[in-house]
């Protein structure tokens, strides 16, 4: 009999490094009386990602959102930029503040990444890239989105937000397309509180993202274009260096409690795990399930309040649709008859508590609730 949690259970808990080693980096902090604007934590976190991400040129950000934003400000994008409904609102809202139009096409059923095989049909004269989501941190068709753009001569951005660490065949994610963004924010597997990343092609971005994350300064004499402030501070580069020591340790607890949720929820119909990459090559970010109301006999949105009851705290990751959101409202492109396997997504997935540090113990637990959701609902329906 599944029981009331004592303490909530959330989806997901900061990876929080050994609290001494961060205090004796703010300490060198302290002393060095630099506190931001490219300092030596900075500079250590910098060249320690880059070799961690097998990555030739990066740069690193106070959040995902800004990283974002300003790649494609430097990839100096026009028009209109194909994307996914199906993600977190900074996607999409990276796209608004460049004045470009996004352009929803419909996802792939299985991944819930965007569905290359549509993509091509939404190209217009104006279109000038792709903007696709590594959704949980599992790779899109890059292949094939890589082909499409190579034939309209577009650019292709991902937002690699979930997918820190991610590889497919052995390469790293962020060596597919013109540029990846990672977000570091605290609810991800790697953080520094808040901050991001941008891993791309063309060398010449270095210097262009390194004016515009910095309101365009090149020397105290000059400043040449208009930028922004999007600086990784040194304690959160600091607190960053820490959390990148115990990452690896990270994914193989997560990797168990991955395993535990799939043992557990094997045998209850309609309940189907988002297939993730395994070992080395999977984000470890979220934990996804999707549920089918009429196998199942409930809905997601159902079992997510039933959870709550039980003190546990799934989230409808992502909820609602950004083609949704009222300011898209007379794009053709967002009506909902155009995308719907992503409005079929929307209603049935929920992301899991998913953390190293949740106790399987807790896992079965959760699953228990989950069984008996089901068992009650069928006996009901054999009355
Ligand atoms: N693109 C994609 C595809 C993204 O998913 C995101 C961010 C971005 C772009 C933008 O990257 P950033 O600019 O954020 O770097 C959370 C995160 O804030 C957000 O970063 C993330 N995606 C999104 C999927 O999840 P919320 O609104 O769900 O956060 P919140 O505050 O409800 O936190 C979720 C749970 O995590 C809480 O219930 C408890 C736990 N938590 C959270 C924080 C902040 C902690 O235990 N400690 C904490 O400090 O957005």
């Amino acid at each position: 009999m599944a029981k009331v949690f004592q303490q909530p259970i959330h989806v997901t808990r900061p990876l929080l490094p050994d609290f001494e080693k961060v205090t004796d980096r703010l300490k060198t902090v302290w002393e060095s009386k630099q506190l931001t604007n490219f300092g030596a934590q900075h500079d250590e976190l910098s060249t320690k990602l880059q070799r961690y991400l097998e990555s030739d040129h990066m740069s690193i950000f106070s959040n995902g959102t800004l990283a974002l934003l300003l790649g494609l400000r430097a990839l100096e994008l026009t028009g209109e930029v194909i994307t996914t409904p199906f993600t977190f609102p900074a996607t999409v809202q990276a796209l608004d503040w460049n004045n470009l139009t996004p352009v929803f096409c419909d996802i792939d059923p299985t991944t819930f990444n965007i569905d290359a095989d549509k993509i091509e049909s939404l190209i217009t004269d104006k279109t000038t890239a792709i903007l696709a989501v590594h959704v949980f941190g599992n790779p899109c068709d890059v292949e094939k989105i890589q082909a499409i753009a190579d034939k309209h001569h577009l650019k292709v951005i991902y937002d690699g937000a979930h997918a820190f660490g991610s590889k497919l065949n052995g390469l790293p994610i962020s060596g597919f397309g013109d540029m990846t963004m990672f977000s570091f924010h605290a609810t991800k597997l790697f953080n520094t509180i808040e901050g991001g990343a941008l891993i791309y092609r063309d060398p010449a971005l270095d210097k262009r993202l390194g004016l515009l994350r910095n309101f365009g300064i090149l020397n105290t004499e000059e400043v040449v274009l208009s930028g922004l402030n999007a600086k990784l501070n040194e304690l959160q580069a600091g607190v960053g260096l820490e959390v990148l020591k115990v990452v690896e340790d990270e994914r193989l607890k997560r990797h168990a409690v991955k395993k535990a949720y799939e043992e557990h929820l094997a045998a209850i119909e309609g309940i189907r795990v988002l297939t993730t990459l395994e070992g080395e090559s999977s984000s470890y970010q979220y934990f996804v399930i999707r549920i089918d109301e009429t196998l199942f006999g409930q809905s997601r949105d159902y079992v997510h309040k039933e959870l709550q009851k039980y003190n546990v705290f799934a989230r409808k990751y992502f909820y609602p649709l950004c083609s949704d959101f009222e300011w898209y409202n007379e794009l053709p492109s967002a009506h909902p008859e155009n995308l719907p396997n992503a409005q079929r997504a929307v209603q049935q997935v929920l992301a899991m508590p998913y953390y190293g540090a949740l106790p399987i113990q807790s896992v079965v637990e959760i699953c228990t609730i989950i069984r008996e959701l089901y068992v009650k609902q069928k006996s009901l329906s054999q009355l």
